[in-house]
């Protein structure tokens, strides 16, 4: 269908190599026989925004005419990465621009690597955000993502001398992708205070006044779906000071200097991205971040709804809004605060229009990352707010007295107001009570989510607003982009690349993991991608890695919880074993190359102590001459989507080891196994359902259950607490300072030892070293290695974030493609 569709612009490399150079002469203002590669990329770049917006107008006109329901996914990341090559992958257009390119004299892959992250998110958050924009895209159905300009996004990491050091990530510099809409603004209000009147028929009716004003400034990213013209918006906010009176007066009184200090007061709300990820410190900026995108977005919204003319109580039939974890959900009670002191609906009316409307997806069970703010400080940025919230409450526990009448231990666990010093708004369960559907985002994720923090919940509401959608990946970026070669194979034995729309067409492939041909290809890629990546290390690291050697990867943040500090103690165990065989026997191991990324909170001591072991243990058994090719150790800087999309296609084995509870579902993993890489892993999170889809055949797994976590904490604390003894010799060998100043690493030691095991790092030691031994083993059959590799991938297609979308899209949104007719 998509063919017939017509299309504007160049189609062909000689029209796209037009494009370029108007761009290069025109928009950027350079000759031709200056122009470098950055250039290029630049040029590029504005060719494909022209073709991306025609298309983009084409459907926002569309979508408005048909007049049906949008989705409105508000998410305080999105995690995008680089954009061109996703764009001329998903317009179709790769070989064309590559054509060009070359044409011109470059390489395709070289101007790809111009283009800056975009790094709008921490992790797994902010790039399955992204994930879904791709799969709405591609899907048709008519959807906007809102989130945060940022002027700075998640920091760049420096390695320098073992330790973590953030430096500023200026991204804007050049952004062909955006378009600001200058003439799209929204004035938001803060702080000031509530005057009550009453209306004529002697309703009680709120204002809230004065305080200040910051103006919201829209700038939109096409979003193109793949193999479809559908190509969607993510509306992007960013601050300045607003240019009312206020301003304009006291530039005119003289006071020059305090009206720029107001206008970078002002720009300072959408400045940097908060780099915690699973931890809230409840900064009053971030709250302030948090209003002001989320009333923006709304009023953005409302202001759409009401072009329509339908009457209030249409409003969930034309609009679903999904809250990608709490940090949007003030929008619950902007919502019921427009609607009632703005558009002066009554209470209850507006209420079922609120509820109707939002869905609320929680990603954590960890208590450190549920948010929570002081109610004073409510009580100052947001009066109004706070009191709308605790009318909420108020008719929410009177509900619940209703229908558990006499329990007032209930009602202090489930009140939206924590009664502590000071007193706290939960904003998980303002969520779940402002909305119509809760969901988890992984089978064992939703099943604890029901039974431990918000088990209240299920029985005030039912257990029907409660689900569960698991994550997925987009197949586009995952595995057509980020590993071409395994793409192409694929689509030889799979009927083409349908399966890049219906993932479930990789189980075609299964029936060629016996095939000797395919499987010989298949393992060629898999070298080809290690050699890449082993030539990435020898240029930013000057050390020299075995693309044959098993390439084991974990890169995600680094947390506690993640148990980085458990693969690194593993890492010991295996140097000291190797270090006390003989060289008969050394010959005889397995090498293996241990690859760690990924970022540590700023403020998160424990897991900047965590880098630093790793990169002390590296610079040890990297140049140890008993070791050799037998073991390397390797910290790569800076992980982010870019290098994702080449560490994950070199990977033989990842790491997924979380504490079993504690990750909600991991997406990561998801990926690893699209590419043809087995997982080490925990029973947690999507491991377990990539477990089901797959086979436990093809799956490494270990450690304690999550049934059984609680339980051993409580041992830990109250009874007896013996470190398993292969753990106590690798707390020997960094403490007698193989590994550098061993007082670095003694609170790393002592969690362990001394502070009561809370991730269970001992108790999963031992199986831990087992099943590495078992990885060891059968890697070195490579041609039973292969055929799991292929099957696995052959039973990915759940992951897909395609089903995700149109799970969310039948049982949370409600809502249906609009797909071009011809
Ligand atoms: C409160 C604030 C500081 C905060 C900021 C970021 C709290 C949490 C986060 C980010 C959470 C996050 O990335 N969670 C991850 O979401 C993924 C997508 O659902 C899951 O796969 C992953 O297990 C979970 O840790």
């Amino acid at each position: 269908a998509w063919t017939k569709h017509q299309v504007k612009g160049f189609t062909d490399a000689d029209g796209f190599e037009k494009e370029v150079v108007r761009h290069v002469e025109t928009s950027l203002a350079r000759s031709l026989f200056n122009c470098d590669e950055g250039a290029a990329y630049s040029a590029a770049a504005l060719a494909f925004r022209d073709r991306l917006i025609t298309e983009w107008n084409k459907t926002q006109q569309r979508q408005t005419f048909s007049d049906t329901k949008r989705v409105y996914y508000l998410s305080l990341e999105f995690l995008m990465g680089r954009a061109f090559d996703n764009a001329i992958l998903n317009l179709g257009l790769k070989d064309v621009a590559k054509e060009g390119l070359t044409e011109l004299g470059f390489r395709i892959e070289d101007i790809i690597e111009q283009e800056h992250d975009a790094a709008l998110g921490n992790g797994g958050l902010g790039r399955l955000a992204a994930c879904f924009l791709d799969s709405l895209a591609s899907l048709d159905y008519p959807a906007w993502g809102y989130g945060l300009r940022y002027r700075y996004g998640i920091f760049k990491q420096e390695i320098i001398n073992g330790y973590q050091v953030e430096v500023p990530d200026y991204w804007l510099d050049f952004n062909p992708w955006e378009f600001p809409r200058h003439d799209v603004t929204v004035d938001i209000q803060f702080y000031g205070s509530v005057r009550k009147s009453q209306d004529e028929n002697g309703k009680s009716v709120a204002h809230w006044e004065g305080g200040e004003i910051v103006t919201a400034v829209a700038y939109d990213v096409p979003i193109p779906g793949y193999a479809t013209p559908s190509t969607n918006n993510l509306r992007l906010w960013s601050s300045k000071a607003s240019s009312g009176e206020f301003d304009f007066q006291k530039f005119n009184n003289g006071e020059y200097e305090s009206s720029v200090a107001d206008q970078q007061r002002a720009e300072t709300i959408s400045a940097v991205l908060y780099p915690n990820d699973n931890l809230d410190r409840g900064k009053e900026l971030r709250l302030k971040q948090q209003y002001f995108w989320v009333a923006a977005s709304l009023h953005d919204i409302v202001r759409r709804f009401k072009k329509s003319k339908r009457q209030w109580s249409e409003f969930p039939d034309q609009v679903a809004i999904q809250l990608n974890d709490t940090h949007p959900t003030l929008a619950i009670v902007e919502l019921q605060r427009i609607l009632v002191d703005i558009e002066g609906l009554e209470w209850d009316a507006a209420w079922n229009i609120v509820t109707s409307t939002f869905g609320y997806t929680n990603h954590t069970v960890l208590p450190e990352a549920l948010e929570k703010w002081p109610v004073g400080l409510f009580q100052h940025l947001l009066p109004r707010h706070l009191q709308i919230i605790y009318d909420i409450n108020l008719f929410f526990l009177q509900s619940v007295e209703k229908k558990f009448p006499g329990d007032r231990d209930l009602l202090t666990r489930v009140s939206i107001i924590e009664e502590s010093q000071p007193k706290m708004v939960r904003m998980a369960f303002l969520a779940i009570v402002g909305s119509h559907k809760v969901n988890g985002v992984a089978e064992l994720h939703s099943d604890l989510i029901q039974t431990t923090i918000f088990r209240d919940f299920v029985s005030i509401f039912g257990a029907d607003k409660f689900t569960n959608v698991t994550n997925g990946i987009t197949p586009r970026r995952w595995l057509h982009q980020a590993n071409p070669r395994l793409s192409e194979l694929i689509a030889s034995k799979a009927g083409g690349h349908d399966f890049l729309k219906d993932l479930t067409l990789l189980n075609k492939i299964e029936e060629y993991a016996g095939d000797k041909e395919f499987k010989k290809e298949w393992a060629e890629i898999k070298y080809a991608n290690k050699v890449r990546l082993a030539r990435y290390i020898k240029q930013t690291l000057d050390v020299t890695v075995n693309p044959a050697a098993l390439f084991d990867v974990q890169v995600k943040r680094i947390h506690e919880y993640k148990r980085q500090q458990l693969n690194i103690f593993g890492v010991i165990h295996r140097y000291l074993t190797l270090k006390a065989m003989s060289p008969e026997e050394r010959k005889k191991q397995q090498p293996r190359v241990s690859i760690f990324g990924g970022k540590a909170a700023p403020g998160y001591w424990m897991a900047k102590q965590i880098i630093h072991l790793i990169n002390n243990v590296g610079a040890v058994v990297n140049k140890d001459a008993d070791i050799g090719d037998l073991l390397k150790v390797i910290f790569l800087e800076d992980y982010n989507v870019s290098k994702a999309e080449m560490i994950i296609p070199a990977s033989d084995l990842s790491e997924h080891i979380s504490t079993a509870g504690t990750e909600a579902s991991g997406t990561s993993n998801m990926k690893f196994v699209l590419n043809g890489g087995l997982i080490i892993g925990t029973c947690d999170g999507a491991n377990i359902e990539i477990t089901r889809e797959i086979g436990q055949e093809n799956i490494f797994l270990f450690g304690t259950l999550s049934e059984d976590v609680e339980e051993l904490r409580h041992q830990h604390t109250y009874g007896s607490h013996n470190v398993d003894s292969n753990l106590t010799k690798v707390f020997e060998a960094i403490q007698n300072g193989t590994f550098g100043e061993p007082n670095d690493f003694g609170a790393m030691v002592a969690a362990v030892r001394d502070h009561g095991d809370y991730y269970l790092v001992s108790d999963d030691f031992q199986s831990y070293i087992d099943t590495q031994n078992m990885v060891d083993t059968e890697y070195r059959n490579q041609d039973e290695w292969v055929t799991k590799c292929i099957r696995s991938v052959a039973r990915m297609g759940f992951f897909s974030s395609d089903r995700c979308i149109n799970e969310y899209a039948e049982g949370i949104w409600n809502v249906e493609p609009l797909a071009v007719k011809n």
